[in-house]
């Protein structure tokens, strides 16, 4: 499959999207966010595809956001349909019932957190950075940052992102709970000492970010594949309604994973103390 902004690769069940213009830091064009929505369409009715991570080519940014020079052309009309076609990218990401995981290595600003935040999981590097710079353009968030980075990080963290349009670093992006974890990986020599740059600055290793996030991955998906699709959409539906609604929508998914073959295997393996060999059926 080829894309011209996007990279595509499915290897033992795990899709790996690279968001593919590094001259533009990763920035999100209309094109861009087309292909993601084309993208996760495939992505879903692909029975090979168990999980995705979405990372940004190069070491340094992971999206810097909705592409300003784009931005820049539109009026009232082109403006709203930028804002939702790049929505419709990203709830397809959200309510895809398959394990997706951010892979932040770098800037993750504007649009960028909004994708990142549309993850179910957010691993950042070390170095990644976060923030809602858009009301230094005149702008506010226009892919779910207002809605999406509340539920996150709760109203008064968002808000001071929000309102402040500051950048955060990733070990405060995990303090708040933006991020679930981070991994610092630096290349290393053939002795195993970290290599540093002219700068005198220790190399980000992103293969070995990337790999630390598949292994991260290759975990959720021993589980079985049935159970986390619906782990996410009780997830996602329950936090738009109350919490008796909620509830009750947990037990209908319960009592429907009662007619799975998985569910009975999952139970048979814990009894006869055996790993689970899950189908998705
Ligand atoms: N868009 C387009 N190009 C970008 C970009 C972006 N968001 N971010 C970086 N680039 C480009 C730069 O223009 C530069 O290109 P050339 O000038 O070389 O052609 C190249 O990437 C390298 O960037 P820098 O030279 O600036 O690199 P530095 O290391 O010096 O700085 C930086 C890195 C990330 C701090 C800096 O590039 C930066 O501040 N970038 C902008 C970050 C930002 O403000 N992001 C938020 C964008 S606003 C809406 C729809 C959507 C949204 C809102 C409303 N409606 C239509 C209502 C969402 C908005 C946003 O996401």
């Amino acid at each position: 499959m080829e894309f011209d902004n996007l990279l595509y690769d499915v290897k033992d069940g795990i899709a790996t999207i690279t968001i593919n213009r590094p001259e533009a830091l990763n920035a999100l064009n209309s094109d861009t966010t087309s292909e993601l929505a084309k993208l996760f369409d495939i992505i879903a009715s692909d029975d090979n595809v168990l999980g995705a991570i979405l990372i940004g080519a190069g070491g340094k940014a992971f999206v810097a956001g909705a592409d300003i020079k784009e931005l820049s052309t539109k009026d009232p009309v082109s403006g709203r349909e930028f804002v939702l076609a790049g929505q419709e990218a990203l709830n397809k990401i959200e309510n895809l019932p398959k394990p997706v995981i951010a892979a932040v290595n770098g800037f993750a600003l504007g649009g960028g957190c909004e994708l990142a935040m549309a993850c179910h999981l957010r691993v950042a590097a070390a170095h990644a950075k976060f923030g809602q710079p858009e009301v230094g353009l005149g702008l506010i968030p226009g892919y779910g940052g207002t809605q999406r980075l509340p539920r996150l990080v709760g109203k008064g963290r968002a808000l001071e992102l929000l309102l402040g349009g500051g950048i955060i670093n990733a070990a405060e992006a995990f303090r708040i709970g933006l991020v679930n974890a981070v991994v610092e990986t630096y290349k290393k020599d053939e002795t195993g000492k970290e290599i540093t740059n002219e700068k005198g600055r220790k190399v980000f290793d992103r293969d070995d970010f990337l790999s630390n996030i598949q292994e991260m991955l290759k975990g959720i998906l021993t589980k079985a594949p049935i159970a986390l699709g619906y782990v996410i959409e009780a997830v996602n539906r329950g936090l738009e309604t109350d919490l008796s609604s909620g509830l009750k929508l947990e037990a209908d998914l319960f009592g429907q994973l009662y007619t799975t073959e998985d569910v009975h295997e999952g139970m048979n393996a814990y009894l006869e103390k055996r790993r689970a060999e899950f189908r998705g059926k």
